[in-house]
C-alpha cells in the first residue's frame, strides 16, 4: 500500500481501497462473500440459522409474520435474552471468563466472570420483585457508566420487565418526561458519576423529576460517590446494596414470547416530543448477536471495548446484548476520554489489552486534534479490529484511525445503523469487505436497503436519495411506545410498506453506500441524536423568548453544533447575560449535549409567505455561505439583515 503524503489535497482526494488484511481474512468468522446471496434468496432461512444458535424453552412456529407495517419473528417462541446473555455460557468453562470488564473514571476497576455475572443479575433480578415489579412492567434506568447498569437491564430482562434507560446526561425535565411516558414503576439511580473529575448530581435530577412523575413506586439508589447519603427519602428510596443482601442468588428466567417487549428506548425525531422506541425480545436478540458476531468478527479470546455510553442504543446492542450474547468480553468505561489525560482511551486499550475497539468519529477527530504523542506513548498491538459509528465518517479521520490506532494492521469497520433498527443494517465484513474509507460499505446480508427519489424511484448509482428498508429484518422496531399512529406516520408513509430511515444516501458504481446525513429536523451533536424541533420547544419555554429556530452547523470536531436563531420578547435585550441564561435554559430542560453553541439574536425569522421557517436559509447564514434560492420568502429583508450582522462572521 503507497503511503499517503498527508497533505490535505491528498486526504480530500483519498480514494484508496483497502482489502482485508489477508491474516485477519484467514482467521474471519465469516470470509465466504457467497453468504449475501445466500440471504438474499432465503432471508428468513438466513436468520433462523442465526437464532438456532441461541437458546429458546420453545422453538418457533413461524420464522417471520409480515403485516406491514407490523413484523412478527421467530413467531410463538419461547426465550429470554438474559438467559441467552448469561446463563449459557455457564455450561463450559466460558463460566470463569471475563463477562465485563468495568473500568471507573478516578481508575478503580472490576471483573465480572460470567458466573459472577449471574449472581449479581439473580440477586438484583429477587430485589426489584421483592419491589413488586413484574413482567409487563417498566423500569427505569438513569445510572452513569457503572457495572450495575448492565446489571439491571440484564435482571429486567430475566423477570420480563421492560427497562428504559435514560441516558446520564439528560436533564430532571427529560428523565421525568420518559418516566411518564412509559409509567415506570420504578427508577434505578445514583448518588452520582464521575465525569472529567467532578461527580453528575443523578440523585438530585432523579429527586427533582420525581416530582411530577407519580408512576414511580420506589427509587433504588447505587452509592457510587458516596456523596447524597443524607438524601434518602424514607419508604421510597432504597440503596442497591441493601435491596440485593440476602436476596437468594438464583432466579428463574420468565419464559418470554418471542414479541414480548424487551426494552423502550427514547430517541429524538422530527417533533420537539422523544419518541419511545420499543424492541421486543426474539428478534431483537438475533439481530445484535448475529451483527456482533459477524461485524466484530468475535472470538473467544477478544477483549471487545465500544466507548458509547449505554444510554444510547449502541451501549444496548453492543455493549451489553450483542457481546454477551456471544459470549464475549466487553469492556466498560465510565469517564471521559481526557481524564486524567488525553491518552485515557490509549490506557485502557493497554491495560486491558483490547483486540475490538468501537468509537464514533466525533471521538476519533478530537483525538487527531490532540495528536499522535498520546497514542504513541500506548502498546496498542492487541487491537485487530476497529469500528466507527453516529455518524459519517470523513475520509480523513478514517484513514487517521487505521494508521495511528490500527497501526495500519486492522480493518476499520464504518457502521451505519438508528435506534429505530436496532441493530447495525449497512457496514463491512471484515474478512469480505474491500473498505473504502467514508464509505459504510454495504448492506448485511438479508438486509434489503435501496435509495429511493421523491416518487419512489430507485436512483440509480451516484445519485443522492433517501435510503430505506424494504424488507423486515428481525431487530426493527415494533411501534413507537403510546403511539401507534406515529409510528405508521414516520417510518410507513413516505412510502409503501417500506421503512423510512429519514437518512440521505447514494450508491456509488462499486455498490458501495455512503451516507449523506439526515432529511428530517434531527442532528447529530458530537454523535448524540438531537431534534432542533426540542430544542426550539426548550428555549420558546423561556418567558423571555418569542419564537426560536434552530439548525445544526456543520462543526469540525462535533459533526454538527447546534445553533440558535432567536426572537425575544418586545422589551428583551439580546444582551450577553440572555444569551448565557437561554443556553443554561436548554441545558435545564433537556441536558448539556443540546447546549447551543451560538444563540443569534434577531427580529425576525425567514419565513415563507405561508408562514414556514426557512431553515435551510438559516443554515447558509450560519455557516457563512451565500444564501440559496429566497424566492418564496416572505420578506427577504429579514435574512439580509440576518446576513449582514452574522454571515460574515468566520
Ligand atoms: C447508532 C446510532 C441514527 C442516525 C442515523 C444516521 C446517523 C449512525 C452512521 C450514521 C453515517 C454511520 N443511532 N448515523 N451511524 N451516519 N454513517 N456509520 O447512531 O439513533 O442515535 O442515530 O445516526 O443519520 O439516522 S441513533
Amino acid at each position: 500500500m503507497v503511503e499517503n503524503s498527508g497533505s490535505i489535497e491528498a486526504l480530500l482526494q483519498e480514494d484508496r481501497t483497502f482489502p482485508p488484511p489477508e491474516k485477519f481474512r484467514q482467521q474471519a468468522n465469516i470470509r465466504d462473500p457467497r453468504v449475501y446471496a445466500r440471504a438474499r434468496r432465503d432471508p428468513e432461512a438466513f436468520w433462523a440459522k442465526f437464532a438456532e444458535e441461541l437458546h429458546w424453552f420453545k422453538k418457533w412456529d413461524q420464522v417471520l409474520d409480515w403485516k406491514p407495517p407490523y413484523a412478527k419473528w421467530f413467531v410463538g417462541g419461547k426465550t429470554n435474552i438474559c438467559y441467552n446473555c448469561v446463563d449459557r455460557h455457564l455450561e463450559s468453562a466460558r463460566r470463569n471468563k471475563a463477562a465485563l470488564v468495568w473500568e471507573g473514571e478516578p481508575g478503580d476497576w472490576k471483573v465480572y466472570t460470567y458466573r459472577d455475572l449471574y449472581r449479581e443479575v439473580c440477586q438484583f433480578a429477587n430485589g426489584l420483585k421483592s419491589l413488586g415489579v413484574r413482567k409487563g412492567d417498566r423500569v427505569t434506568i438513569y445510572l452513569p457508566m457503572v457495572p450495575e447498569l448492565p446489571i439491571a437491564m440484564l435482571a429486567c430482562a430475566r423477570i420480563g420487565a421492560a427497562h428504559s434507560v435514560v441516558f446520564g446526561g439528560f436533564s430532571a425535565d427529560a428523565l421525568r418526561d420518559r418516566t411518564n411516558d412509559c409509567q415506570a414503576k420504578v427508577l434505578i439511580t445514583a448518588d452520582g458519576g464521575y465525569r472529567r473529575g467532578s461527580v453528575v448530581p443523578l440523585k438530585q435530577n432523579a429527586d427533582d423529576s420525581l416530582n411530577g412523575s407519580p408512576s414511580i413506586q420506589k427509587v433504588v439508589v447505587v452509592r457510587r460517590t458516596g456523596h447524597a447519603d443524607d438524601k434518602m427519602v424514607a419508604g421510597r428510596d432504597i440503596w442497591w446494596h441493601d435491596l440485593v443482601k440476602g436476596q437468594p442468588m438464583t432466579c428463574p428466567p420468565e419464559q418470554m414470547d418471542s414479541e414480548d417487549l424487551l426494552y423502550i428506548l427514547y430517541t429524538s425525531g422530527t417533533t420537539g416530543k422523544p419518541k419511545g422506541i420499543v424492541h421486543t425480545t426474539g428478534g431483537y436478540m438475533v439481530g445484535a448477536y448475529a451483527t456482533a458476531k459477524w461485524i466484530f468478527d468475535l472470538k473467544e479470546d477478544d477483549i471487545y471495548w465500544c466507548t458509547a455510553d449505554i444510554g444510547w442504543v449502541t451501549g444496548h446492542s453492543y455493549i451489553v446484548y450483542g457481546p454477551l450474547a456471544n459470549g464475549a468480553t466487553t469492556v466498560m468505561y465510565e469517564g471521559s476520554p481526557d481524564y486524567p489525560d488525553r491518552d485515557r482511551f490509549w490506557a485502557i486499550v493497554e491495560k486491558y489489552a483490547a483486540t475490538i475497539l468501537y468509537t464514533a468519529p466525533t471521538a476519533i477527530r478530537t483525538f487527531m486534534r490532540w495528536g499522535e504523542d498520546y497514542p504513541r506513548k500506548h502498546d496498542l498491538s492487541t487491537l485487530r479490529l476497529l469500528g466507527s459509528v453516529g455518524e459519517p465518517i470523513n475520509p480523513e479521520a478514517w484513514v487517521w484511525y487505521w494508521k495511528n490506532i490500527g497501526g495500519g494492521r486492522c480493518p476499520v469497520v464504518d457502521t451505519w445503523w438508528q435506534t429505530e433498527t436496532g441493530s447495525i443494517l449497512i457496514s463491512a465484513l471484515p474478512g469480505i469487505t474491500t473498505l473504502k474509507p467514508g464509505s459504510a460499505t454495504q448492506p448485511f446480508p438479508g438486509i434489503d436497503a435501496e435509495i429511493l427519489d421523491e416518487r419512489g424511484q430507485p436512483v440509480g448509482p451516484g445519485k443522492g436519495g433517501y435510503l430505506v428498508i424494504k424488507k423486515p429484518w428481525p431487530s426493527m422496531l415494533r411501534n413507537i411506545y403510546g403511539d401507534p399512529q406515529r409510528f405508521v406516520q414516520q417510518y410507513w408513509s413516505r412510502y409503501p410498506d417500506t421503512y423510512f430511515t429519514a437518512d440521505g444516501a447514494k450508491v456509488d458504481e462499486g455498490g458501495y453506500y455512503w451516507l449523506l446525513g439526515r432529511v428530517d429536523d434531527v442532528i447529530k451533536v458530537s454523535a448524540h441524536r438531537i431534534s432542533t424541533m426540542e430544542v426550539e420547544s426548550a428555549l420558546v419555554d423561556n418567558s423571555k423568548v418569542a419564537e426560536a429556530a434552530c439548525i445544526g452547523k456543520a462543526h469540525e470536531m462535533k459533526g454538527e453544533a447546534v445553533v440558535a436563531f432567536v426572537t425575544l420578547k418586545e422589551g428583551v435585550a439580546g444582551t450577553p447575560a440572555v444569551m448565557n441564561e437561554l443556553k443554561q435554559h436548554v441545558v435545564n430542560k433537556i441536558g448539556s449535549i443540546a447546549r447551543p453553541d451560538d444563540i443569534y439574536f434577531t427580529a425576525e425569522l425567514p419565513k415563507t409567505r405561508s408562514g414556514k421557517i426557512m431553515r435551510r436559509l438559516l443554515r447558509d447564514v450560519a455557516e457563512g455561505r451565500a444564501l440559496g434560492d429566497t424566492t418564496t420568502l416572505a420578506d427577504p429583508a429579514v435574512v439580509e439583515a440576518l446576513k449582514k450582522r452574522y454571515g460574515d462572521e468566520e
